[in-house]
């Protein structure tokens, strides 16, 4: 038998294709915000059609929509189907509907309420910002039914070790694994911010909110969920890629090294978002401050095992000099697709993470913090590497759980091309703008863009011009790319029994070290447990006993309390 092929049940692949296919509509709705956003910031359009004259609430849609709805979806697909494939176990498909459904239910509901206009609250949900109840419940159950999702593989991962004693957990469920532990760790603090603090406040059973400790509970989840994000991306990075690309991972232990720094040191950090306010003490922002550098070395490792891995790939292919194997990589091959949005999201992240290192340092966020900066930031990241790796990632999940051809081929490979070059120009007009001052967040349409109002600022021009014409680039780049998808969702299935297995590219390792002191996730979790109480148990202290009182409710488009 070919073990690199696996039967998943009809229900396993039917739940698997709906995970994708439902937020990918999603996702297309929001990119479609995130055009909007570009227009209004530049003041080429005044009024959004989908949701009216309302900046803020297209930023939230488009927030919401992209970067935890769709993450979050396409996070759980991708382990749904990569633990499954790994241990080659059945998945327990009733659990897993149960899971999805909660998380259908969930982000339908928080998507409608932010299109009525009772939740503009942003992705970041701060108070004194007030959403309507029912956004909030959206939300928990879009995070229990991904819970739900990770319980259902731990008892198959429980059995394959009691099975394979004394072999190496393979990296793709480790991987998996790190990504959900660190979700679920990080998803605690959220809960007990909507649960005990924002539905509340939102129900009206009490009137006032302390904002200091709802943005630290926040950012406790906030930071993590970025490594959320990139860690499947990570995944495709380690497993695939190396064989796309024609070689063989450099160093296995490296990603098993990385995996484990990842939950030893991704939420101890969170009050680098915060470093600008008040109620935390210095000390302490500086220790998260030594953290974030803690946590930028595991993508330190990637950067040369994965340039070492795509080095050995493309002298294998005859690359000679010291940098002819970069030419011989598969940047073009319409049957390799999927590579391109892997390298361009690695090459993009060569400078998200640059700007993410000059976030972290102390008198450096000083004058980027709040300014356009942080959005040209994140785009590099969450809109870059992240993107790209689940777009490509759901293309080929879909075409392997409805057993269908890839259509379009030349398309889906010039997509990431199209959308890497207007994410680079939009990014470097929001970056360049941010040091020039420009804001993040505020409706520049209605007034920096508008030479008739008194906030008209000429020095910002160019750079929004950029954003303009790179978010269009970027939105060409989706649409070549949707053409593709959903050429591929309705083209008729492969029916041979071949075509009805599921199978990954899956790397082999040039190195591939015992690591013994790797193989055990216990360790680094109790060792992040107490980093979490030392880092976490002075912050909050301070917060508590430097704010009384709280705040009644707001909404971004007025002055005034809501009541
Ligand atoms: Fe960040 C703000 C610090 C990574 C996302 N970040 C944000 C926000 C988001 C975000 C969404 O310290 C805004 C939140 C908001 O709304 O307010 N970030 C960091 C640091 C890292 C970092 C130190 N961020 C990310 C990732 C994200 C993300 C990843 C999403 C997925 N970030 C900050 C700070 C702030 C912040 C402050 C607060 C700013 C403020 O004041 O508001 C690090 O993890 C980055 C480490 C990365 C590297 C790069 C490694 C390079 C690699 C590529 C290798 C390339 C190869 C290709 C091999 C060191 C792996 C070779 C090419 C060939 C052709 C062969």
């Amino acid at each position: 038998m070919n073990t690199d092929l696996f039967r998943f049940t009809k229900s396993a692949k039917n739940l698997n294709a709906v995970l994708i296919i439902i937020p990918m509509v999603l996702l297309f709705i929001g990119v479609y915000g995130g055009l909007m956003q570009t227009l209004f910031r530049a003041g080429i359009i005044q009024s959004d059609p989908f949701v009216g004259g309302d900046y803020y609430k297209g930023l939230t849609f488009h927030g919401v929509l992209n970067a935890i709805v769709f993450t979050t979806f396409f996070a759980v697909a991708f382990g749904n189907a990569l633990v499954p494939y790994a241990l080659k176990k059945n998945l327990n498909s009733k659990i897993a509907w149960i899971s999805g459904i909660l998380m259908l239910v969930g982000s339908v509901l928080a998507a409608v309420v932010i299109l009525m206009g009772e939740a503009t609250v942003l992705y970041t949900f701060y108070p004194p910002l007030k959403a309507h109840p029912l956004f909030y419940i959206g939300l928990v159950l879009l995070v229990v039914g991904s819970w739900i999702a990770f319980y259902n593989w731990v008892p198959m991962y429980l059995e394959w070790r009691k099975e394979n004693e004394g072999k190496k957990t393979p990296l793709s469920v480790v991987g998996i694994f790190t990504t959900f532990i660190i979700w679920f760790i990080a998803t605690l603090a959220v809960a007990v911010e909507i649960l005990f603090m924002l539905l509340p406040w939102s129900l009206g059973l009490v009137d006032e909110i302390n904002v200091m400790l709802a943005r630290t509970l926040f950012w406790f989840f906030g930071h993590p969920l970025v490594y959320f994000w990139l860690l499947p991306a990570y995944v495709m990075y380690y497993v695939f890629m190396p064989k796309m690309a024609g070689g063989k991972l450099y160093s296995d232990m490296a990603g098993r090294l990385v995996f484990m720094m990842f939950i030893l040191f991704s939420i101890p950090v969170g009050t680098h978002h915060q470093y600008m306010d008040p109620a935390i003490g210095a000390q302490w922002k500086l220790l998260h401050g030594i953290f974030t550098f803690a946590v930028a070395l595991p993508s330190l490792i990637t950067a040369f095992t994965l340039a070492a891995s795509l080095e050995h790939a493309g002298r294998n292919q005859g690359g000679k000099g010291l940098f002819g194997w970069m030419w011989k990589l598969p940047y073009f091959k319409k049957e390799n697709w999927f590579f391109p949005y892997l390298i361009l999201g690695l090459v993009i992240f060569i400078f998200g993470g640059i700007g993410g290192i000059i976030n972290a340092s102390y008198q450096m966020n000083t004058v980027v913090h709040n300014t356009a900066w942080v959005p040209g930031h994140f785009h590099l990241t969450v809109a870059g590497p992240v993107m790209l790796a689940f777009l490509g990632g759901s293309l080929y999940l879909v075409g392997q759980f409805m057993n269908k051809e890839i259509r379009l081929k030349s398309w889906a490979m010039i997509s990431p091309y199209v959308y890497t070059i207007g994410l680079f120009i939009m990014s470097y007009g929001l970056k360049i703008g941010g040091l020039k001052g420009m804001p993040r967040r505020t409706n520049t349409g209605a007034s920096y863009a508008n030479p008739d109002s008194i906030l008209y600022q000429a020095d910002w021009m160019p750079y929004i011009d950029m954003t303009v014409i790179g978010g269009v680039l970027m939105f060409i780049g989706i649409v070549i790319y949707i053409t593709s998808f959903f050429t591929t969702v309705f083209s008729k299935s492969r029916s041979d029994d071949e075509h009805a297995m599921v199978t990954f590219p899956i790397s082999e390792s040039l190195h591939d070290e015992p690591a013994t002191w790797l193989r055990n996730f216990k360790p680094y979790v109790i060792i992040a447990i107490i980093l979490i109480i030392l880092s976490y148990t002075p912050v909050i202290y301070d917060v508590i006993q430097a704010t009384y009182g709280g705040s009644v409710p707001y909404s971004p488009d007025s002055p005034v309390p809501l009541r």
